[in-house]
């Protein structure tokens, strides 16, 4: 089966698939990340439950709600264990239960070696070009695996007795594929890497890099986002491991075990037919009274605050703007949301400090009393609350400095139901691939981001309308749906040839 170019892929379309391709088996989701989390208010004692800022979970929820099944990840919220019955699973999301989430309980200890340090101090950094020095502690990989094999024991505890299908998110679970095999040979799984892979010298500084190719090695597909991370990672197998890589068919081969390398684009839900979309109008005016936004031209940026997302290259960016071209005081506004992330890791508790005083550095040298060029909102919100944001602003500006996709950047595209906005988009992002009717900018140079951003408000009219339509098409097109799709129909395609 492959999957026409322009067919439209709904939730309804793919639930079918799912049932059609898998039966009665349920799809097995593993993260470290839980799609909900119980968060308690220590200082109220109210409870709310929270969707995450998470690349991974903005994506995998839409397919599980669409297929169901299992989704396995770790309980790190204070409030979690409240929630979940004797075997530590609950049906979510919890006002229309489609899914089950089983929650996996982590000491202090092994979230701080597996979590923190190997997967955000080791792994994240190594992987992404940020010219953050990795950190790798013996310790530290010890515990990677140990809390990997209480993932595997806790999966294969839910597994059916026959042809079960897992699908493992990230780099979190380098080992995990391997572990499960080794108990259920008949299981088929998949393992998609949200992040990109870095080339063949870079990663060959891990100290444990052969047991990390071999433990990804354990599954039969392994996903990236673009093409140029399946080479590298293709590349570094070849390099580092011994076993037979065949670049006809993007596979490799190991001790009799093929395993299959493949590009899916991620994508969002999109809901681009959909109206019930918008936010309400009091909202928008809402946010643009308590902001003074009116009459401004506004650009947004959403981001989990990590150093990939270049939001300081951002700062000086629009610092810059204003020192070029003054005539833009009082008339232009930045706005900020900004996801506090990892911050028990040293290197993000520094990056909000510095981000805090950029911005209140940038602000008192441009501002003039009645008019503040950057609003820094440094909160998580609901997916709800940000929607409004992207529909108000004119701008997008997505600016990492290496980015496996960038989901940001999709969704203030499918938000544009007007057509009018344009995205300010670094190079260096998977989304850059695909949205080339954005204007794309290379962060690290301050002098052209600056000149971008005058670009994207002096576009006229009817430019940025052929731009955004083309763009939203693209994301039509490509949902996160086909992109689940594309992955359950290989999967089972390989099921076919074994
Ligand atoms: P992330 O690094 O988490 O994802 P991204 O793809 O941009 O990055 O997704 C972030 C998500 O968090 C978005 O859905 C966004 O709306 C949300 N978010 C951002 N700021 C927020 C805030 N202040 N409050 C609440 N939510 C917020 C990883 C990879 C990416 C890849 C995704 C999916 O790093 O490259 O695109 O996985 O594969």
């Amino acid at each position: 089966m492959r999957i026409q170019k322009d067919e439209l892929w709904t939730e309804a379309k793919l639930k079918d698939l799912i049932r059609a391709k898998l039966g009665e088996n349920a799809l097995f989701v593993v993260s470290n990340r839980e799609p909900y989390m119980h968060i308690i208010n220590q200082v109220t004692g109210e409870t709310k439950c929270v969707r995450p800022a998470s690349g991974v979970v903005t994506a995998i929820d839409p397919v599980m709600r669409a297929c169901g099944g299992t989704w396995v990840a770790h309980g790190s919220a204070n409030a979690d264990k409240k929630f979940v019955n004797s075997k530590n699973k609950l049906g979510v999301p919890p006002d229309d239960n489609r899914y089950i989430l089983k929650r996996v309980w982590l000491s202090k200890e092994e979230e701080e070696g597996y979590y923190y340090g190997f997967s955000n101090e080791g792994l994240w950094p190594l992987c992404h070009t940020t010219h953050t020095r990795p950190i790798f502690r013996e310790t530290d990989w010890q515990m990677y695996k140990k809390v990997n094999q209480k993932f595997a024991e806790s999966i294969l505890e839910e597994l059916p007795s026959k042809n079960p299908f897992i699908f493992i998110q990230d780099y979190h679970f380098t080992p995990l594929g391997r572990m499960i095999k080794e108990k259920r040979p008949d299981a088929t799984i998949a393992l998609f890497w949200h992040i990109p892979w870095p080339n063949p010298e870079v990663f060959s500084i891990c100290p444990y890099q052969k047991e990390i190719l071999d433990g990804m090695l354990g599954c039969d597909l392994i996903g990236f986002h673009v093409q140029n991370h399946c080479n590298n990672f293709l590349d570094t197998v070849n390099r580092l491991l011994e076993s037979r890589v065949d670049t006809e068919k993007f596979s490799v081969n190991r001790r009799g075990k093929e395993t299959f390398v493949r590009s899916f684009p991620i994508s969002v839900d999109g809901k681009i037919t959909d109206e019930s979309f918008s936010s309400k109008q009091e909202d928008l005016d809402l946010i643009r009274k308590e902001l003074e936004l009116e009459g401004k031209i506004v650009a947004v940026g959403v981001d989990r605050i990590d150093y990939t997302k270049g939001i300081i290259e951002r700062i000086l960016a629009i610092d810059r703007f204003f020192e070029k071209y003054p005539q833009y005081k009082n008339k232009f506004v930045f706005i900020q949301l900004a996801a506090p992330s990892r911050t028990h890791i040293k290197r993000y508790h520094d990056l909000m400090g510095e981000i805090d005083e950029l911005i209140e550095k940038k602000n008192w040298k441009h501002s003039d009393g009645n008019w503040q060029p950057i609003i820094y909102l440094k909160k998580h919100f609901s997916p709800e609350e940000i929607a409004p944001y992207y529909e108000l602003a004119d701008i997008c500006i997505v600016s990492s400095l290496h980015d496996g996709m960038n989901l940001v950047a999709k969704e203030y595209i499918a938000a544009k139901t007007d057509l009018n906005g344009v995205l300010v988009l670094s190079e260096f992002t998977g989304a850059a691939r695909e949205l080339l009717e954005a204007i794309k900018i290379n962060p690290y140079s301050i002098e052209e981001f600056a000149d971008s951003i005058k670009l994207a408000i002096e576009m006229p009219q009817g430019e940025k309308s052929k731009r955004m339509e083309k763009m939203r098409n693209i994301i039509k097109e490509n949902n996160i749906y086909r992109w689940a799709a594309n992955i359950i129909i290989e999967l089972t395609g390989l099921k076919k040839a074994v």
